[in-house]
């Protein structure tokens, strides 16, 4: 039998890579991991279960919210203040930031999407929870704004759960990124891809084409040159779908601006930062078109950017066709 190392007992052997770790956000991490087996559990029967289908109340973004979506944000706030390690969260289904009272002296704040890819929950593809930590920027007492307002490289750790054939957990601190299979049947996380790297091999890529002709030209310049050199494409409308498929197997993930919404849809806080850490962290790169995602700055919970994120050379092309553009214009 493959030597089992459980999330918990991986988490316990790399807080030796940090010599000033007081366990804290190890603490975190194993509670994430308790959510997330909740939240495989609830996702997996959903179907028998009332609680598929809209909950009649719109989220921050305008976005209807699904009964499934309050359950994970419900559950990930319940885990999360149980650690006693997180002083505040903020999540897509939360206009603003929730302080947690009774941690208010914790040092770490934990920023999510408990549900990413909400379109597909009814239809039973792919769906996720994203995550980002940060350490609070304020001294102590209740956590303010500032301590979510931060710049991605502040992340102290990020990762995402991908509920799909089977349930992955898929995390960095920054000392490169590992995957755990969840097995049902002992209810444990256990290391099935270690320290993953993006191939170098990418021949495939993902972008909702219905929005082909609202992206600029240089997009679809990008995209024409990916369909010239028979590259496939792959779309599963769940961005932790699309890009752990990307981190595995390479390519490019895109959600560029259109005309009419210039700063595209996806989030910066707790979908293109978290997102964009792990892939760094395996060896790829991810960018708002002309600026790395994690060097963007926060100024709002539920900003939105652009986002090209995947193989460095591809993002790299679709760059420099954009910088071309922008060069043209001014001469
Ligand atoms: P939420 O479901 O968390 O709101 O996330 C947004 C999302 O579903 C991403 O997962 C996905 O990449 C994108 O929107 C799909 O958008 P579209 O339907 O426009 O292609």
């Amino acid at each position: 039998m493959k030597n089992l190392i459980t999330l918990d007992e991986f988490i316990i052997r790399r807080q030796k890579d940090f010599p000033f770790a007081t366990g804290e956000l190890s603490g975190l991490l194993r509670d994430i991991g308790l959510a997330a087996k909740i939240i495989s559990r609830e996702v997996n029967k959903a179907g028998l279960a009332d609680i598929s289908g809209l909950a009649g109340q719109e989220n921050a973004s305008g976005e209807d919210v699904q009964k499934l979506d309050i359950l994970a944000d419900n559950l990930l706030i319940a885990c999360l203040k149980n650690s006693g390690e997180c002083c505040g969260i903020a999540s897509e289904e939360n206009d603003t930031f929730v302080p947690i009272l009774g941690n208010k002296d914790a040092k770490y704040i934990v920023i999510f999407d408990p549900l990413d890819g909400s379109s597909n929950i009814d239809v039973n593809v792919s769906i996720g929870t994203i995550f980002a930590i940060y350490r609070r920027q304020s001294v102590a007492g209740e956590c303010l704004l500032e301590d979510f307002l931060q710049d991605g490289v502040e992340q102290v750790a990020a990762g995402y759960v991908l509920y799909g054939s089977s349930t992955m957990l898929v995390y960095t601190t920054g000392k490169g990124v590992n995957g755990f299979t969840l097995d049902p049947s002992i209810g444990e996380f256990c290391l099935s891809h270690p320290d993953i790297r993006l191939p170098e091999k990418a021949d495939t890529y993902s972008v909702n084409h219905s929005g082909y002709k609202e992206f600029e030209p240089a997009v679809q310049k990008f995209i024409d040159e990916c369909i010239d050199q028979d590259f496939k494409f792959r779309y599963v409308g769940s961005m932790v779908a699309d890009v752990h498929r990307t981190l595995l197997k390479g390519g490019i993930f895109m959600y560029p601006g259109t005309t009419k919404a210039p700063s595209g849809k996806l989030r910066l806080l707790y979908e293109c930062n978290p997102l964009s850490f792990i892939i760094e962290q395996a060896g790829g790169k991810a960018s708002n078109g002309s600026q790395r995602i994690l060097e963007l700055g926060a100024y709002k919970l539920h900003q939105r950017t652009p986002i090209f994120i995947g193989s460095s050379h591809l993002v790299d092309r679709v760059e420099a066709l954009i910088q071309t553009r922008v060069l043209n214009v001014e001469h």
